[in-house]
């Protein structure tokens, strides 16, 4: 017996495979059900008491050096196919990582700039600082008008000249200052009026305003305009509705309905049973506007229209509360787009 323990040991100690295969061939030749070494303990528990102290010890070193070869043996030719250079692929990208998601209102805003800039609309910003006149005078508002109350307008105390921007018209009267028509420009941006915070109001929102004025430009590019946009927006259903409203800086003016896509028009809670959403307001620029902006009102005129980004991307997440926007939750932003 102590021979063949032997001859094991030293089978052992030779055994240099170049295969996983080749391991376990051999695990199962010596350790297996049928294999030498399990055929060894087999005849050592016939032995007498005596033969088993005599041969115990050399019989357990041979199994822990035949288990632990073929383990080191495993572990060697496993870290070797890893380490071998031509099967890692280097140029494979790497595992992508989000860094946050994108803010709903930035999502909305963009999507609204890109809707307007594939028919033809460039982008432009301006100063939320605004002084009265691009905010107000330049926009045909009367001296007495509500909106100029510090009621409503954040007014810088020690010059009230200087106010918080109520609306992103300013950017477009600065572009109408600056460029000649004809002119086709959306105005993104962040607007502030004084009013108390509540689920539907809040004292900074954002505005998408977009302005187009050339030779002969009609109600009617005005209405097809604003059809495409809510097209795109909203999905091919969608139909508009106008409204007959008042604004100062047009005329005339108009609000702007969309079909309710939640009930396809047939009334539901989110439409309060009418069918349709507010989503802007828009008009034919007012001839006092286009001359105090430097612009011939005879020889052009132009549409403008207004919506607030809120609105817009609460129809469209069926978001209930405003403040959601503003609160910074990450349970509520992480829904939300992913960067990466
Ligand atoms: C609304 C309504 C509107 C405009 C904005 C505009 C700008 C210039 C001249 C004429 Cl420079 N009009 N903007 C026109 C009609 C409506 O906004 O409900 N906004 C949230």
């Amino acid at each position: 017996m102590q021979n063949k323990i032997n001859d094991l040991l030293k089978k052992v100690g030779e055994f240099s495979p170049a295969t996983m295969a080749e391991i376990e061939d051999f695990r199962i030749k010596i350790l297996g059900k049928k294999g030498e070494l399990t055929a060894l303990f087999e005849e050592f528990k016939t032995l007498s008491g005596e033969q088993k102290k005599e041969l115990g010890k050399s019989i357990n070193e041979l199994k822990n050096k035949a288990l632990n070869k073929i383990n080191e043996l495993k572990e060697m030719l496993d870290k070797g196919s890893d380490d071998a250079c031509g099967e890692i692929d280097m140029s494979r990208p790497a595992t992508e990582s989000a860094i946050g998601t994108r803010h709903p209102i930035s999502l909305v805003k963009n999507e609204i700039v890109g809707i307007f800039s594939r028919l033809g609309f460039t982008t432009a910003e301006g100063p939320e600082v605004e002084d009265d006149w691009h905010v107000f005078s330049a926009l045909n508002f009367p001296p007495e008008h509500p909106a100029r109350d510090m009621q409503d307008t954040f007014f810088i105390e020690r010059n009230p000249d200087i106010l918080l921007r109520t609306h992103t018209s300013s950017i477009q009267v600065r572009v109408m200052q600056n460029s000649r028509p004809p002119i086709r420009v959306v105005c993104p941006g962040r607007v502030f009026r004084n009013e108390a915070i509540s689920y539907r109001a809040h004292c900074i929102f954002h505005q998408v305003e977009g302005l187009y004025i050339d030779e002969k430009v009609s109600f009617t590019d005005l209405k097809q305009t604003i059809l495409y946009f809510a097209k795109e927006m909203f999905g091919e259903e969608t139909a508009i509705r106008m409204r007959p409203s008042y604004f100062p800086f047009t005329e005339p003016s108009a609000e702007v309905d969309v079909s309710c896509n939640l009930c396809g028009g047939k009334g539901c809670n989110v439409c309060k049973g009418t069918g349709w959403l507010e989503i802007m307001g828009c008009g034919m620029v007012d001839p006092n506007v286009l001359e105090a902006c430097g612009i011939d009102s005879k020889k052009y005129s132009g549409f403008a229209f207004g919506m607030g980004v809120e609105r817009i991307a609460m129809l469209k997440y069926g978001v209930k509360d405003l403040r959601l926007y503003f609160e910074n939750d990450i349970r509520f932003l992480k829904q939300f787009e992913a960067i990466y």
